[in-house]
């Protein structure tokens, strides 16, 4: 047959097969001699997720560098696998590219490229096998493997935990429950709970026997029955936790609870939607309270999701949400809060929104780009000096920076750039302050998932800072006509000094709700005065620095602690025991030449006053004239009689006693401006609504 066919075939075919078997036979050599030329020589864990002690321990996420050799003669191209193990225990995640490795070249993986979480329930001293299963680019298998013994020396795992009910009152039973896994067996369960102020501090045992609340006997949930103190708390619970080998693991401040009442006092609702660690309220409070605000706090890592009615209980006034890292706001899964927030915005509320992972998170929802109307540009600007826009009702001429060793949260790892939707004007911009000061990376990179897959310092970089990209936009407000709303692409807490804290505050809540200038005629002689506004500095002397030199003496009447105040400008000042001056402080004062009082300040929401049955000299800071009934509506059936005094007329007093017919009172109005002496019957707060 072959000679047949070395007949039939020309030569120069013959000639051609003859070749290109030869050139096949070339191929061949280095395949074959490549079998098994990628050979295993060491590893190394570069990361373990509990305790950092270079030991594979049940429970853990382990990042392992393995180390492999080409023992061939000839280059092996384009070398790349993944990471594999058969125990159950082990889950194996990512894959390595060697490349092409040279004869006798050693090569690392990556240090992100292969890891595995082991199970909880792992046991002691199991030896595990891992194959890295490598592929040339012939499709060549070159499996390299590895054992790996797994210790336990760590307690148990605590997998989910809870409390129910979340929000409860003082003296009540709450159920707290753990899952709790470990190959050694669970020995003991110990629950702790401190008080957020950590004057509260509990430790009980937890029991899996089915009789507390932790549901079947031996199921591995472990519950007990805890009773909240007779006074209210915010409270954080925790776990410790013991094998049957001695190993004890402790978890702090799993999540939050409340015996905390929540009401509307005020018309500021505060919402602090952290759900991962509290601990950012005090920033937004700090704030609000050295402008004289009242507002009321929502921390959903206390309290959870913020129910719609008490958010559009805050119509008209304002709303501050707060997200500094992860919340319910910017969930993409649960629309809940934007959808309240956009009906309460549709009736016409104020709203206050500011975090840095807002955007990042969602960014192409309705409640993002048609209310906040902001368009998301980064995720991490790499820019920390913030400046307001020249003309900005809000941020003409603010500077300052969210990161720094000041005051500040210092927690601004990605601020956000956004862009300006009509009709939204720009508040404030990042800026480089100069040569040598360049933007700066984030130490770590966002985690890769939610699920936290990635320990921050491993996961793969995102959107590395680039500095401003587009418009350089951090902030924006917006006002439609209908509602009013200003969006921080950072985090308000973040910004590092707390004297920019308050102003940037301050110039928020007036452009969101308002400011006033106050002016009142005083005539010689005594005047009785309340301030229709919150004064933006409280010294008596700033205060009434528009009358300076034109009186001589200035008292005002606490009820509570039946006292007078006074203030004497030509004594020294601690001669006097009336220093500020504030909207909830009526005060007389005697007028030397005639003058007008004037005054700059925020418009005051809601104010409440302490009064004790019998007379009290009260404020109305309001900006409208009320009728008797509607002014002091908050103490209807409580109050008698009311008096103003009109300085400069024949008969100053104007009376109101409400036992007499109404043509006899010649009070018949409650008007800004003036302060009253005002009879109740019994002690009681005045709280007046602007
Ligand atoms: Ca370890
Ligand atoms: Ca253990
Ligand atoms: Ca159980």
């Amino acid at each position: 047959m072959r000679v047949m066919v070395l007949k039939r075939v020309a030569w120069p075919l013959l000639a051609f097969v003859v070749f290109a078997i030869l050139i096949l036979v070339t191929l061949a050599v280095p395949r074959a001699f490549a079998q098994g030329g990628i050979n295993y020589v060491g590893h190394q864990i570069i990361y373990d997720s509990i305790n950092h002690d270079g030991i594979a321990n049940p429970g853990e996420l382990v990042y392992v560098v393995v180390t492999v050799t080409n023992s061939s003669v000839v280059t092996i191209y384009n070398v790349q696998g993944s990471l594999t193990a058969v125990d159950y225990h082990a889950t194996c995640y990512g894959a390595t590219d060697y490349d092409d490795m040279a004869p006798g070249q050693t090569k690392e993986s990556g240090p992100s490229d292969l890891y595995f979480r082991l199970s909880n329930l792992t046991p002691n001293g199991r030896v595990i096998e891992f194959v890295v299963d490598l592929y040339d680019e012939y499709g060549t298998n070159y499996p390299v493997s590895f054992n790996l013994s797994v210790v336990d020396s760590v307690g148990p795992a605590v997998v989910t935990s809870s409390v129910t009910p979340k929000v409860t009152s003082v003296s009540q039973p709450v159920t707290i429950t753990a899952k709790v896994e470990d190959g050694s067996g669970v020995a003991a369960v110990t629950g702790t709970v401190r008080s957020s102020d950590n004057s509260v501090s509990s430790e009980f045992k937890m029991y899996d026997d089915g009789a507390h609340g932790d549901g079947a006997a031996g199921n591995g949930v472990y519950g007990a029955i805890w009773v909240t103190p007779s006074q209210p708390y915010d409270f954080l619970a925790g776990f410790k936790t013991r094998d049957n080998l001695g190993n004890n693991r402790t978890y702090t401040d799993q999540f939050g609870f409340t015996s905390r009442p929540f009401a509307r006092h005020s018309t500021i609702l505060l919402v602090i939607d952290e759900l991962n660690e509290p601990g950012f309220d005090n920033y937004y409070e700090s704030a609000l309270g050295a402008n004289g605000f009242a507002y009321d706090l929502w921390y959903t890592f206390y309290r959870g999701p913020v129910p719609s009615e008490v958010i559009i209980g805050y119509l008209p006034a304002i709303v501050i949400w707060a997200v500094p890292e992860e919340g319910i706001l910017n969930d993409p899964d649960d629309e809940s809060a934007r959808t309240t927030l956009m009906s309460y915005l549709d009736q016409g509320g104020k709203l206050f929104v500011t975090g840095q992972d807002i955007g990042y998170y969602v960014h192409d929802q309705e409640f993002y780009t048609g209310y906040l109307h902001a368009q998301f540009v980064q995720d991490s600007v790499g820019l920390y000096d913030i400046q307001g826009i020249e003309g900005d009702d809000i941020g003409d001429g603010m500077d300052f920076t969210i990161k720094g060793i000041g005051t500040g949260a210092d927690n601004q790892q990605w601020p956000s750039e956004i862009n300006a939707i009509s009709p939204a004007q720009r508040v404030f911009e990042y800026y480089v302050p100069g040569p040598g000061a360049m933007s700066v990376a984030p130490t770590s990179a966002k985690p890769y998932s939610k699920s936290g897959l990635l320990p921050d310092d491993l996961a793969p970089v995102e959107i590395w800072p680039q500095g401003v990209v587009s418009s350089g936009t951090a902030a924006v407000r917006v006002d439609t006509g209908t509602y009013k709303a200003v969006y921080f692409a950072f985090g308000f807490e973040g910004i590092d000094e707390a004297a920019d804290r308050n102003a940037v505050m301050e110039s928020v809540i007036a452009w969101l709700h308002g400011r006033s200038n106050f002016e009142k005629s005083l005539a010689l002689g005594w005047n009785l005065v309340s301030l229709p506004i919150i004064p933006e500095n409280k010294a008596i002397t700033v205060v009434l620095s528009s009358i300076a030199a034109k009186y001589d003496l200035v008292q005002s009447y606490d009820a509570m602690s039946d006292t007078w105040r006074s203030y004497d400008p030509a004594l020294p000042p601690e001669a006097s025991d009336l220093l500020t001056l504030d909207e909830r402080i009526p005060f007389w004062i005697h007028i030397t030449t005639t003058a007008t009082l004037n005054l700059q300040g925020l418009l005051p929401i809601i104010t409440e006053q302490e009064l004790v049955a019998g007379w009290n000299l009260v404020s109305y800071p309001a900006s409208e004239p009320r009728t008797i009934a509607d002014a002091l509506s908050s103490i209807s059936g409580k109050y008698a009689k009311a008096l103003r005094y009109e300085a400069g007329e024949g008969y100053p007093w104007r009376r109101y006693n409400i036992t007499m017919p109404a043509w006899a009172n010649t009070l018949t109005q409650i008007s800004p401006g003036w302060g009253y002496w005002l009879y109740v019957t019994e002690d009681c707060t005045l709280t007046i609504v602007n």
